[in-house]
């Protein structure tokens, strides 16, 4: 048995794994010995992986589809209608009738591709990934800031901290070895503080679990600051040195009370003075956070609230401190980097700006587009007006994942032609005029870039099942097909030395750079050959850093006497987003096999509704049917599902009320009713998308 070593195709952590092969077939997955991120363990999904890349459960060739049917094609013919479909929906809607929504799952070289075809060959701006959806508030609270929206710090960091404070992020579910590592850095004496309204796993562990009522983390927040003000126990050297004024800050906290701040988030008073004091007082404190912060209308505002926290107390520019937005997907870091964003090129260089737009008109041999394109969520809208007539999916399940799935089939339905490229026929696939075979992480070389800004190397280590083929080929015979000739790369490696000539943060590195060690951090070039674990040391981008004033903003639907319960999403350590991989495997599939509606268990006495029973979840925009799991993990008056099952499919309750900022839609809190179904029922739910967008649920 040949082992090749790999990274994790699932969460951002970006754990070593090997890849055990064996007659042409992976057959298992073993961590690597001595990885510097994962340290030889992997968490349940990782052991999995190789469920979720299985031949038996894959396409094998494209599919096009005719009279409500799918039936096979040659890649030629499907190639040949995706190119007339795009020019046809350009010649009726212009250049910006048409978008991109990239795989945040698939390598930087995919992503690459990705916006490369958006600008170059289709000339818009229109390509978005999940990133809107997930830590677009900490890319724009951050850029406010600091001038830059990636983790600050390292992972290896959790190890020199003195003081962790963890921010709605479920670490020991979602970026397992992540927790594992906070559970240790506990365990060797580091103070460990979680913020979350559920009691989750680390929560319980923790020294200090500060149980805010949902969404009022702009109050404690800002409640902490005004704490830490009025004793003078802020980082006045740092302040001074290294943060423009903040009298404007100072102002606008003071009238602030301790007791004021308990009532708004219902922590008491001596818990508020406790976290204020330690996290003020550690020699070094490290700030994770995650979705129950972003995921908001005032998500911006939310990590705004938390870098000023940290600056205040100079909690970064240290080993061991830092400002640090755990990114989700495996390579969403990548996707963002690579540009696979509406403003932005690869690197991070401006969309509108005309210097940009000349230097990547000269580099690719083509005019780029003059207006920054539309998110994700713009497209769809579009989609619904009209205005946008053709759209191509990436890998990426919105029919699942995106908020208020009748909207999203309505608005997918409304296309002229869809094109999904993807492993498996998704509930988004299943509504695409045609599907094409992409090739998984372990049939191809590329690179991962995980939350920590580290850049690693995946190999190929099996053939493709079918015809299947990487993104980037597939994106670049399409681009030979549609008359441009610059995408026709013979390897991943010719993609990578493209992108690091062109994206000055990577302009130093190579595979046989990031293959001579277990990767390499951004920036890494002339000035930093060895790349950089450890951002802001001396400055900040912007210079000085920025500390600016947010007030509290409630959801934007609250219960009522019509809805009464608070609804709130969130994720099971066993499955995985839509669950289109992790359900694929028998092991994860038996620890948590369907949907559930979490509930507290004296809400369930005074309501009399019992453990297990079917239950009908109602919003204003949907509803579904589910059993009832009673659990204390949740306060009373809310109620909670997980997000990875298609036959019970929380995101038709989700309301898509949006960030004005970065346009994330509030996918943890909206208002809901529940009922009981008739005695005997079992919970049944329509799936199929298409009559989703029609049904009356
Ligand atoms: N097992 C597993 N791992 C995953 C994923 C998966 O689907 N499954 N997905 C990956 C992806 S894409 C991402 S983005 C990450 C996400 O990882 P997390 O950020 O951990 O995601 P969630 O579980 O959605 O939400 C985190 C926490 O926010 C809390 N929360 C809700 N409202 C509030 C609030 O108002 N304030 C505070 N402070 N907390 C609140 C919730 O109770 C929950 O515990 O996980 C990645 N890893
Ligand atoms: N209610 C609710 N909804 C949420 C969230 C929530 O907390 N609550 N969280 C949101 C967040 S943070 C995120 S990131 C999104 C995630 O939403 P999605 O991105 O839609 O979720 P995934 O399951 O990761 O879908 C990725 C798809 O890519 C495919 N894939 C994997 N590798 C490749 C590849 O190399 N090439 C191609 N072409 N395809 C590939 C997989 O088969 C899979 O179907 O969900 C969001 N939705
Ligand atoms: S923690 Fe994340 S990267 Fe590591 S094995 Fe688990 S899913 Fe994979
Ligand atoms: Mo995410």
């Amino acid at each position: 048995m040949q082992v090749i070593p790999s990274i994790c195709t699932f969460c951002g952590v970006g754990c070593g794994i090997g890849l055990r092969v064996e007659h042409g077939r992976v057959v298992g997955v073993e961590p690597q010995p001595g990885h510097p991120v994962s340290q030889g363990q992997l968490c349940a999904k990782g052991w999995s992986t190789s469920f979720a890349i299985d031949p038996a459960n894959r396409l094998r060739e494209p599919l096009i589809k005719e009279h409500g049917q799918f039936r096979p094609a040659t890649w030629d013919e499907a190639l040949e209608r995706i190119a007339s479909e795009f020019r046809a929906a350009q010649e009726t809607a212009g250049a910006d009738g048409v978008g991109v929504i990239s795989c945040a799952r698939a390598t930087n070289e995919d992503n690459y591709a990705a916006q490369k075809f958006a600008r170059a060959v289709l000339g818009t701006n229109n390509v978005d990934h999940c990133a809107r959806i997930c830590h677009s508030p900490s890319v724009a609270g951050l850029a406010r800031t600091l001038g830059s929206g990636a983790m600050t710090n390292s992972i290896a960091d959790i190890d020199l901290a003195e003081l962790i404070l963890v921010i709605g992020a479920d670490v020991t579910e979602n970026h397992a070895m992540i927790g594992a590592r906070m559970l240790r850095a506990q365990a060797r004496g580091a103070k460990l503080v979680v913020i979350d309204p559920r009691k989750t796993r680390l929560a319980r562990l923790a020294d200090i679990h500060l149980q805010l009522r949902l969404g009022s983390n702009v109050a404690l927040l800002n409640g902490l600051l005004q704490i830490i003000f009025a004793n003078g126990w802020e980082n006045a050297a740092f302040l001074a040195e290294r943060c423009e004024d903040i009298t404007p800050l100072r102002r606008h906290l003071a009238g602030i009370t301790p007791e004021q701040t308990s009532a708004a988030t219902g922590i008491p008073v001596a818990d508020l003075l406790r976290v204020a004091e330690l996290f003020s007082h550690s020699p070094a404190a490290f700030t994770a956070w995650g979705m129950g912060i972003t995921q908001f209308q005032s998500g911006t505002n939310n990590v705004i609230a938390v870098s000023n926290l940290a600056l205040a107390c100079g909690q970064v520019g240290r080993p061991g401190t830092g400002i640090n937005p755990l990114r989700g997907q495996n390579n969403v870091q990548g996707a963002c980097d690579m540009g696979c964003l509406p403003n932005v090129y690869p690197g991070y260089q401006q969309a509108d700006a005309p210097a940009v737009q000349a230097k990547f008109a000269q580099a690719w041999g083509a005019p780029m587009p003059a207006r920054p394109g539309l998110t994700s969520l713009g497209m769809t809208r579009a989609a619904l007006d009209g205005n946008l007539r053709a759209l191509m999916i990436i890998g990426e399940d919105p029919v699942v994942t995106d908020p208020d799935q009748r909207q999203v089939a309505r608005s997918l339905q409304a296309l002229d032609f869809l094109v999904v490229f993807e492993l498996t026929l998704t509930e988004t696939a299943k509504m695409a005029d045609v599907v094409l075979p992409a090739a998984s992480f372990v049939e191809k070389d590329g690179t991962f870039t995980n939350c920590e800004r580290r850049v690693q190397r995946i190999r190929k280590a099996v053939g493709a099942p079918g015809t299947a083929r990487c993104d980037w080929q597939i994106l670049g015979d399409l681009a030979a097909r549609m008359g441009y000739a610059g995408m026709d790369w013979d390897s991943a490696e010719a993609v990578f030395d493209e992108m690091a000539a062109v994206a000055p943060i990577f302009s130093a590195m190579s595979y046989a750079e990031l293959d001579a060690r277990h990767g390499l951090h951004w920036p890494c070039d002339a000035e930093h050959p060895q790349g950089s674990p450890l951002l802001h040391a001396q400055s900040f981008p912007l210079g000085r850093a920025r500390l600016i004033p947010v007030s509290q903003v409630e959801p934007a639907e609250c219960p009522d006497a019509e809805y009464p319960w608070l609804f709130t999403t969130h994720r099971f350590h066993f499955h995985y987003n839509c669950g289109s991989m992790t359900r694929k495997s028998p092991l994860l599939e038996r620890e948590t096999p369907a949907g559930l509606v979490l509930m507290n268990p004296l809400d369930a006495a005074e309501h009399g509704y019992a453990d297990l029973q079917a239950v009908r979840v109602s919003s204003r925009r949907g509803a579904v049917e589910a059993r009832l799991q009673l659990t204390d993990d949740l306060p009373r008056g809310m109620l909670a599902m997980p997000y990875h099952f298609r036959e019970a499919p929380c995101n038709r309750l989700t309301n898509d009320a949006m960030d004005p900022v970065s346009k994330m839609p509030e996918l943890k809190a909206c208002a809901v009713a529940i009922e009981p179904l008739p005695a005997g029922a079992a919970p049944h739910n329509r799936i199929d998308a298409s009559e989703v967008a029609h049904a009356s649920l």
